[in-house]
C-alpha cells in the first residue's frame, strides 16, 4: 500500500550536536492523511565529506520525528498534570508571569538554559535574543567544548585544524581522547584512505572501543595523564632531534619554559604517570618524530578532568615541535570552527550583553536552581538537563520546586520535559529553516523548511518573538527572519566568504568556505597576539583533586554511545536494544570482585548513587569503570542518570565540565 504513495527526496544539513554536520539525503511521503512525513534518511552521495552514509543513530531520525509521544500541542501542569492548552494562553501566562518576576526582581529572575541541541544559528544561537533584550544573566555555555576552546585559543587563537580532506596525506594518525568511529564518524574514509597510503593509526583512551578496535595500536593511558604522556613524548622528540628548530624559532613562542618543564620528563617517569610501558611511550615519540606528517586529532575526553584545559594544550603544541604544521595532513584539530569567520557581532542579539551582568556557568544548574540563588522562571531549549547536566537528582529537584517556573521548548517528551509547568511543542530541522556551521568540516549549510510543521509545533524564535510582543520588547534583531540573519551574519569582507552570498547559499543549499589551496594555518605562526605558537604558559601534569582512595578506588568515565547522540535518540526501542538494552558499568576482572556479568551494582561516588548492571571486561584498565551514553533515566534500572554521580567540578581551563573525572566506588545491592 504505502508503496503507491508519492514520495520526494529532498537534501538538508543535519543539525545535531556533531562534527560531520551532514548532508543529509531525505525521503518524504505524503501520507493517506495528505501530510507529508520524512519516511528515510542516508547521507548525500555527491557531499565530499558525507560520502553518501548517515550514521547510525540519525538513519532513525523519522522514527523520532514522527514519534507517538512527541509533544505537538502546548502544554500546561495541571494538578500535577500536562493537560493541552492553546498557544494563547500557553504565551499569555507565561508572559503574565514573567512581568511579576520582572516587578518583583527584575531581569535578574530570569534563567535561560539551553545547549546544541540544534547547531543551527537561527534556532540555537540567535534564539538568545529574547534574554539579551530583557536583560537577564548571561548562560555561560560550558558543559561541552569551553576547557578545549580555552586551551587552543591560549596555543594557537582561533580554532583552524586540519582539513579532512587533507588527512589521507598523513603517515602517522593519532586519535587522542576521542572515540571518533562513534562520535565523528565521517572521518573515517579519510583515514581509512590514509591507511591505504601507508598510514599508521594510534589511538590513546583508557578504554577499548570502536575507534581502539579500528587503531593498529591502543594505547590505554590512566585517566587524566595525557599531559605527563605529551610532555615524556617531546622530551623524546627533543632528545632524539626530531623537533623541527627552524619552525621553532620562526613560528613559536616560548620554547624554552617548555623545555624546562618537558624535561624532566623521562621515559620511565611518563611510563609510571600514565601507565603505559615505557616501549609504548618511546613508540609514540618515534611515530611522530620518524614517521610524519603526523595528524592528531584530539577530542574532548581529556578535557573532561580537572586539569583537562592544560591536558588539551600540552598535547596539542606537540606538532609545534615537530613542524607538521608545514606538511599536508600534519598538524592537529580539535574544531575547525574558527574558519567560519561570520559577523557574528549582532547574533544572538550578543550586542545587547550588559558589561557586569551576572553569569550563570551551566555546569553549575544544580546550584542554579537552588532558592538561593534568586530565579523565579527558568526556559529550557535545546538542552536535556534532567539527563545531561553534572549532580542531576538536585538538577531535578530545582525544576521541581514549586516557586520555580519551568518552561520547555522541546521535540521530544524528555525527563526534563516531564517536569516543566509548560511544554512548547517544537519544531525539527526539517520543518523551520535554518543557517548551520560545523565543527568538524568548512561546509556552511542552509535549510529551508521542507515538511509543514505537525500539530501546533512551532520554531523556538516564534516563541520568544511572542514573548516578546507581548512584554513590549523592541529590539529589532528580535524579530529577524532567518533571512535576515543570514544576511547579517554574510555581511563581512572575511576571503574565506568570499562568494558565499546568502543568494549563492540558498540556491545551494551548502557551500565550502574558501580556504586557501596551500591550507597550512599554523605554517608560520598563530594568531595570537603574540603572532606566534605559544608554548608558554608551559603546561604542568597535576593529579586530580578527586584522587583515587580506599573509599572510592574507582574512576569512572561517562563518554558517548554509538546509536544515541547526548540524550537524542535515547527513547527509540531499537536503538536502546542496539546499545544493549540497558546501561552497564564496564569493570575490569581485577575489580569485579563478587560481580559477575548482568548483576546489578550500586555506584557511589560523593555526589550520588545510582544503579547499573556490571559488564566484566578486559576493555577497561584497572581502577577505571565505564558507563557509555548519556541514557534516559527509563532505561536505567533506578530510573536516574548517571550524572546522579557526577559533580559541578569545573576544569582548570573554560569553566569545562568533568564528566570523565568521578571516582567511585561499587557495592552489591542489599
Ligand atoms: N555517537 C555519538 N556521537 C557523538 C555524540 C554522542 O553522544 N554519540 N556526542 C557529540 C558531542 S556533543 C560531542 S562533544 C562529541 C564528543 O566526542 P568525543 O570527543 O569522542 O567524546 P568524549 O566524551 O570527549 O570522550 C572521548 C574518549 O575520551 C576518552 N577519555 C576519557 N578520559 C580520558 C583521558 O583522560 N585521556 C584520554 N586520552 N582519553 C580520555 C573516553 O574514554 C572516550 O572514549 O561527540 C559528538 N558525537
Ligand atoms: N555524564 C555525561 N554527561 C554529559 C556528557 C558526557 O559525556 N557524560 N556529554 C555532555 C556534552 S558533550 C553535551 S554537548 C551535553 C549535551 O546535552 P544536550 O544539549 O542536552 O543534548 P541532548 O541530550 O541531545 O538534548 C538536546 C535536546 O534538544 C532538543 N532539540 C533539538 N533541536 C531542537 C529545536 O530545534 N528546538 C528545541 N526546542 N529543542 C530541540 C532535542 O529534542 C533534545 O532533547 O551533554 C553533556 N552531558
Ligand atoms: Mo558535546
Amino acid at each position: 500500500m504505502t508503496a503507491l504513495l508519492p514520495t520526494r527526496t529532498v537534501l538538508l544539513t543535519c543539525p545535531l550536536d556533531c562534527p560531520d554536520a551532514c548532508r543529509l539525503h531525505i525521503t518524504l511521503q505524503r501520507g493517506e492523511d495528505g501530510r507529508e512525513k520524512a519516511v528515510k534518511v542516508t547521507g548525500d552521495a555527491g557531499h565530499p565529506i558525507t560520502k553518501g552514509f548517515a550514521c547510525a543513530k540519525t538513519v532513525h531520525y523519522p522514527a523520532r520525528q514522527n514519534h507517538p509521544e512527541r509533544p505537538l500541542y502546548p502544554m500546561k501542569r495541571v494538578g500535577g498534570e500536562l493537560v493541552r492548552v492553546s498557544w494563547e494562553q500557553a504565551l499569555d501566562e507565561i508572559a503574565d508571569y514573567l512581568r511579576g518576576v520582572l516587578a518583583r526582581r527584575g531581569p535578574q529572575g530570569i534563567l535561560r538554559y539551553n545547549y546544541a541541541g540544534t547547531m543551527g544559528l537561527m534556532e540555537g544561537t540567535h534564539v538568545h535574543a529574547f534574554f539579551r533584550a530583557l536583560g537577564a544573566p548571561e548562560l555561560d555555555e560550558t558543559i561541552c567544548a569551553t576547557a578545549g576552546t580555552e586551551a587552543w585559543t591560549l596555543g594557537y587563537g582561533p580554532r583552524y585544524g586540519v582539513r579532512l580532506e587533507d588527512v589521507p596525506h598523513a603517515r602517522t594518525i593519532v586519535l587522542w581522547g576521542i572515540n571518533s568511529l562513534s562520535t565523528h564518524s565521517h572521518l573515517t574514509p579519510f583515514m581509512t584512505q590514509a591507511r591505504k597510503n601507508g598510514a599508521r593509526i594510534i589511538h590513546i583512551d583508557p578504554y577499548l572501543n570502536k575507534t581502539g578496535r579500528y587503531a593498529d595500536t591502543h594505547l590505554k593511558l590512566r585517566p587524566g595523564s595525557d599531559t605527563a604522556l605529551a610532555l615524556g613524548v617531546a622530551r623524546e622528540l627533543i632528545e632524539r632531534g626530531w623537533t623541527d628548530e627552524s619552525y621553532i624559532r620562526e613560528a613559536t613562542q616560548g620554547f624554552e619554559e617548555f623545555l624546562a618543564e618537558a624535561a624532566a620528563w623521562t621515559l620511565e617517569r611518563t611510563a609510571e604517570a600514565t601507565g603505559l610501558s615505557v616501549d609504548e611511550v618511546a613508540d609514540l615519540a618515534r611515530a611522530l618524530g620518524e614517521h610524519g606528517p603526523t595528524y592528531i586529532k584530539v577530542g574532548y575526553g581529556m578535557t573532561r578532568h580537572e586539569h583537562g584545559g592544560t591536558a588539551l594544550r600540552a598535547v596539542t603544541l606537540l606538532p609545534a615541535l615537530t613542524g607538521d604544521w608545514r606538511r599536508r595532513g600534519g598538524g592537529c584539530t580539535l574544531s575547525m570552527s574558527g574558519t567560519f569567520h561570520l559577523h557574528r557581532s549582532r547574533l544572538g542579539a550578543a550586542h545587547l550583553i550588559r558589561p557586569g551582568i551576572r553569569h550563570v556557568n551551566m555546569n553549575e544548574l544544580a546550584e542554579a536552581l537552588t532558592p538561593e540563588s534568586g530565579f523565579e522562571a527558568a526556559f529550557i531549549y535545546n538542552c536535556n538537563p534532567a539527563v545531561v547536566a553534572p549532580d542531576s537528582v538536585r538538577v531535578r529537584a530545582g525544576l521541581e520546586r514549586e516557586d520555580l517556573l519551568v518552561v520547555v521548548l522541546e521535540q521530544a517528551m524528555t525527563e526534563t520535559a516531564r517536569l516543566a509547568d509548560y511544554v512548547l511543542p517544537a519544531t525539527t530541522f526539517m520543518e523551520h529553516s535554518d543557517i548551520y556551521t560545523s565543527y568538524g568540516h568548512t561546509w556552511l549549510g542552509y535549510n529551508p523548511a521542507e515538511l509543514e510543521a505537525p500539530g501546533e509545533t512551532r520554531p523556538n524564535t516564534w516563541v520568544f518573538q511572542e514573548l516578546g510582543r507581548r512584554l513590549g520588547l523592541e529590539e529589532p534583531s528580535l524579530y529577524w527572519s532567518v533571512d535576515e540573519l543570514l544576511e547579517e551574519v554574510l555581511n563581512t569582507d572575511h576571503p574565506f566568504l568570499e562568494g558565499v552570498t546568502p543568494q549563492a547559499l540558498k540556491a545551494a543549499g551548502t557551500l565550502p568556505l574558501n580556504l586557501p589551496e596551500d591550507w597550512l594555518p599554523y605554517a608560520h605562526g598563530a594568531p595570537t597576539p603574540s603572532g606566534k605558537v605559544m608554548f608558554t604558559p608551559a603546561p604542568v601534569f597535576r593529579e586530580a583533586q578527586a584522587y583515587l582512595t580506599p573509599e572510592y578506588p574507582l574512576r569512572l568515565l561517562t563518554p558517548p554511545a554509538h546509536h544515541f547522540l547526548n540524550s537524542t535518540y535515547g527513547m527509540l526501542p531499537n536503538l536502546i536494544k542496539a546499545e544493549g538494552g540497558e546501561p552497564h558499568v564496564l569493570v575490569h576482572p581485577a575489580d569485579a570482585g563478587h560481580f559477575v556479568s548482568g548483576q546489578p551494582a550500586r555506584i557511589v561516588s560523593e555526589v550520588g548513587r545510582t544503579v547499573r548492571r556490571v559488564r566484566v571486561t578486559e576493555e577497561v584498565q584497572p581502577g577505571v569503570v565505564v558507563v557509555e551514553g548519556s541514557w534516559w533515566g527509563l532505561s536505567a534500572p533506578d530510573g536516574e542518570s548517571i550524572n546522579a554521580v557526577t559533580a559541578q567540578t569545573l576544569t582548570d581551563l573554560g569553566g569545562g565540565s568533568t564528566f570523565h573525572n568521578t571516582r567511585v566506588r561499587l557495592e552489591q545491592l542489599d
